[in-house]
């Protein structure tokens, strides 16, 4: 492999664990805490994980392990989105498995939960891992999406579990994944393989979070990434002084990747998905919003500006997910077939017509077509719409160009508007993990270690505090059936772990609000720079804006 200068100095950084998992292995105990119940809809998540559900919240701290020792054998999948530090995650797992007895075994199951049901694994060896440390990517083993949730799939689990004498598995990834994790363990528990299931937050999207779980892992360095390019972008802007940017970032449902980023690099308009549905805010009333702040800034001879528009943004728009809503029935269950077998678009159109409320079809019947065939690309397995598949960004720039067009006409805007369309996504997914990043992970996977050791299951890997230095930071545990409720997924209800959005009356989204009027008609960009790795700890180990914020 040829390596860059970078990535030879990232193999010698050490990450930062927190204090209490410092003490070393044989000194680590547990503190419970309270039993705990689901988000909501506490009796169905309860009769759906008789076995999981309600259990007590934990901590490590110094003193005596009391864990039985045991040979373990565990599995692990990084599943999902790739999110810088996933590999630091395999690293401390690996490093605790090996430091508490050197005979432990660690195999990494390959593209996802997939690699589980095909056995298709590898196993872990120093020389394997000591070339993935802190390095961003999910290349060691691969990811994928696929849903874990059919009992011949849990059976086909459960057999190669048996094959490789698993004693646990981990499952990296997001909300949907750890709705796996949670599945499986319950099923483990039920059928008493004595196989354990923990998970660890990973997801860039930042919507994996709770009073519990401060952050999931990769939302600090992709938007420290797209914050750079971001501030690039403003900082070309506002030197040519001829074009509005419209910047798509990800984030698939929840708007913390946009809300963090206008935070680092505070741009004209930052769309907030969470505010347009409160407000129940219509496309015209959108296009208006940001045609305003354009006019405002034209008419001062400012023809400039960045805008930043959440991939997750059509549905929250209420008109949109309404039909996004209808969409997703229409194409429910064998129905996808029928529509994907049509021969043309024209036949498409008439079967959506036909499918649609006559309210859904006026919306729908709006948009520019290339819009209109994004809504019908393959949802992912888990049944959600492809949003970073949908140019959010050109449908707005689009509908602001015929609202300025129609205020040149009548006089009100004297401005020129010539537009540019970014999407930042799969840019950040598979940065080298900052600091933090590289530091949290590694912590997340030496804790779902002990975890392990102690036997738990159907947990998440528990690293808070993360907005003081590591030393302080504390460890533990959190049942993951806590963060659970249902949803309709694919024309079904469904225990799935709630997404967590961005809070209007959360300290980050306060902050914006009081800013923003400023920063749309003024330009107050700033620009934040590349992800440090080495120098001073106030460059080089910042946590989020996001974070500062919730916990400052
Ligand atoms: P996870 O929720 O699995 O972490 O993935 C999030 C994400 O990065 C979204 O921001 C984006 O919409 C989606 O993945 C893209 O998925 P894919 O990689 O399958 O194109």
């Amino acid at each position: 492999m040829n390596l860059s200068p970078l990535q030879k100095a990232r193999y010698q950084y050490q990450p930062k664990l927190p204090g209490m998992l410092r003490n070393g292995i044989a000194d680590i105990c547990v503190k419970e805490g309270d039993a705990t119940q689901s988000v909501a809809d506490q009796d169905k998540i309860k009769a759906l994980f008789p076995n999981t559900y309600g259990k007590k919240e934990i901590t490590f701290v110094k003193g005596t392990n009391t864990a039985v020792a045991k040979k373990q054998v565990v599995g692990v999948i990084l599943s999902g989105g790739q999110a810088p530090g996933g590999h630091n995650v395999v690293c401390g797992l690996y490093d605790a498995l090996k430091a508490a007895d050197k005979n432990n075994v660690l195999l990494g199951f390959k593209g996802g939960p997939s690699g589980l049901l095909d056995d298709s694994y590898v196993e872990f060896t120093d020389e394997v891992i000591d070339q993935y440390r802190n390095t961003g990517g999910f290349d060691i083993i691969g990811s994928g999406r696929t849903k874990l949730e059919k009992t011949d799939q849990f059976m086909v689990v459960e057999d190669v579990a048996k094959k490789h004498g698993l004693t646990a598995i981990v499952i990296i990834g997001g909300d949907d994944s750890n709705t796996n994790a949670a599945v499986l363990a319950e099923y483990m528990a039920a059928k008493n393989t004595g196989v354990q299931v923990i998970g660890c937050p990973k997801t860039i999207d930042g919507d994996l979070k709770n009073e519990d779980i401060e952050a999931s892992f990769g939302f600090d360095t992709a938007t420290k990434t797209y914050s750079e390019l971001i501030g690039n972008i403003e900082r070309d802007a506002n030197s040519a002084k001829k074009y509005w940017h419209f910047i798509k970032v990800m984030g698939r449902s929840a708007s913390h990747v946009a809300l963090e980023c206008a935070l680092e690099t505070q741009p004209n308009i930052c769309l907030i998905g969470e505010e347009v549905a409160a407000k129940k805010m219509s496309i015209a009333q959108i296009t208006d919003y940001i045609a305003n702040a354009v006019e405002a800034r034209g008419n001062n001879g400012e023809n400039f500006g960045v805008a930043i528009i959440p991939e997750g943004i059509v549905e929250f728009v209420p008109e949109f997910s309404a039909l996004i809503k209808e969409i997703n029935e229409m194409l429910a269950g064998s129905k996808t077939d029928e529509f994907n077998a049509l021969p043309d678009w024209a036949a498409k159109y008439a079967f959506i017509k036909a499918g649609l409320t006559e309210e859904s079809f006026k919306v729908f019947d709006i948009l520019p077509q290339g819009i209109q065939q994004q809504l019908f690309l393959e949802r992912d397995p888990h049944g959600n719409v492809q949003v970073s598949l949908i140019e959010s960004e050109k449908l707005f720039s689009e509908l602001v160009k015929n609202e300025l067009a129609k205020r040149k006409l009548a006089g009100s805007y004297k401005g020129k508007f010539g537009q540019q369309h970014h999407f930042f996504g799969y840019e950040g997914r598979c940065a080298f993990p900052s600091n933090f990043d590289a530091d949290y992970c590694y912590s997340l996977g030496y804790n779902a270690f002990m975890l392990i050791q102690y036997g738990y299951t159907g947990y998440l890997s528990k690293v808070s505090n993360l907005s003081k230095p590591a030393e302080e930071w504390n460890a533990g545990g959190m049942p993951i059936t806590k963060m659970m409720n249902i949803e309709r997924r694919n024309g079904e209800d469904k225990p799935v772990i709630r997404k967590a959005l961005v809070e209007l009356d959360g300290k980050p989204f306060k902050y914006f609000e009081a800013h923003r009027e400023k920063w749309a008609i003024e330009t107050c960009f700033t620009y934040p720079g590349a992800i440090q790795y080495y120098g001073p700890a106030e460059v080089c180990d910042l946590t989020t804006r996001t974070l500062a914020l919730e916990k400052g």
